[in-house]
C-alpha cells in the first residue's frame, strides 16, 4: 500500500492518487475548492488523451527542459493545486534546472500563502518566492498581479501550469517566455504559450526534470536547436488531435 489505501496496480491508481492528493490539499487549507473543480476539468481531458504523455507532449517536455536550462533567471510559478499535486517534483525540477519557485495564486489570501509556503518547504524546498509581494504584472486586477520584482518580476522564462488565461497572457505581454502545463489543449494559457505542455502535470514536472538531467551537459548551441525546433502551433493540433480521435483503452 501506497500514499493512499489502494494497491498500485490498481487500474485507476494515478487518478486516484490525484483526487486523494487534491482532497488533502483542499483540507490543509492549501488548494482551493475551485481547484478541485479545476482538476475534474483536467481529468476528463486526459482520460481522453488515455492518461499518457503522447510523443508530441515528451517532445514539448523536452524543450521546456532546455529552455529553463538556457535560461538567465527561470521561475517556476506554483498555485494550489500545483503545491497539493506535484510539491516534491516542482523541487527537485527547480533544483535541477537552477530556477526560483514562487507562489502565485490566482484566490490570494495572506493563510494559502503561508500554507503553501510551508508545504513547499516541508517538501525541499529552501528558498520560497511570492510573500513579499513587491511586483506587479500591469493590467491585471490587483491580487492576481501580485509578484516579486526579484522572483516572477525579473525572470525571463517562467512555467505556469495549470494557470488562468488573463495572468498567462498578461505575463506574455511583459515579454516572459512561457512554459504552460495544461491538459485542455484550446485553453488560453496554453495558446499563448511559448511552450504549451498538453500532459498531466503529475507525469509532466518529473519528465521535464528527467530531460534536463539528461540535457545538462549539453552546451548553448545544442540547447538551443531543441527549443527553436519545437513548432507550438503543431503541438497544439498534435495534441487536441489525441483528445478528439484517440483510441480508448
Ligand atoms: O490556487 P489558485 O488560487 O491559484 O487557483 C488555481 C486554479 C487552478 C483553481 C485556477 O488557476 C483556475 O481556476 O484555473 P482554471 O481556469 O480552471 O484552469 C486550470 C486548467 O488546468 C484547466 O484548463 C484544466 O484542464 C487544467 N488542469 C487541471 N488539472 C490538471 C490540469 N492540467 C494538467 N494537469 C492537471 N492535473
Amino acid at each position: 500500500m501506497s500514499e493512499i489505501e489502494i494497491p498500485e496496480d490498481h487500474p485507476r491508481y494515478q487518478s486516484l492518487l490525484t483526487r486523494h492528493r487534491i482532497e488533502a490539499g483542499v483540507e490543509k487549507g492549501i488548494t482551493s475548492k475551485q481547484g478541485l473543480i479545476a482538476e475534474g476539468r483536467g481529468e476528463a481531458f486526459d482520460y481522453l488523451l488515455g492518461e499518457r504523455t503522447t510523443e508530441s507532449a515528451d517532445a514539448a517536455e523536452r524543450a521546456a527542459a532546455a529552455q529553463l536550462l538556457l535560461a538567465d533567471h527561470p521561475v517556476l510559478s506554483v498555485n494550489g493545486n500545483v503545491a497539493a499535486l506535484v510539491a516534491e517534483e516542482i523541487v527537485d525540477l527547480a533544483e535541477t534546472v537552477d530556477a526560483n519557485i514562487e507562489i502565485n495564486l490566482f484566490n490570494r489570501t495572506e493563510e494559502r500563502m503561508e500554507a503553501i509556503a510551508a508545504h513547499l518547504r516541508e517538501h525541499g524546498a529552501e528558498d520560497v518566492k511570492g510573500l513579499t509581494a513587491d511586483g506587479r504584472i500591469p493590467n491585471l486586477s490587483h491580487e492576481r498581479a501580485k509578484v516579486d520584482a526579484d522572483g516572477i518580476g525579473a525572470a525571463d522564462v517562467v512555467l505556469v501550469p495549470l494557470e488562468d488565461g488573463d495572468r498567462a497572457e498578461a505575463l506574455g505581454e511583459m515579454g516572459k517566455t512561457e512554459i504552460v502545463i495544461d491538459l485542455n489543449p484550446l485553453s488560453r494559457s496554453a495558446q499563448v504559450a511559448a511552450i504549451p505542455i498538453v500532459d498531466n502535470i503529475m507525469r509532466a514536472v518529473p519528465n521535464m526534470t528527467a530531460h534536463a538531467r539528461d540535457l545538462q551537459g549539453a552546451d548553448h548551441e545544442t540547447l538551443a536547436e531543441i527549443v527553436d525546433g519545437f513548432n507550438p502551433e503543431a503541438a497544439l493540433r498534435a495534441a487536441e488531435a489525441a483528445i478528439r480521435e484517440g483510441e480508448l483503452a
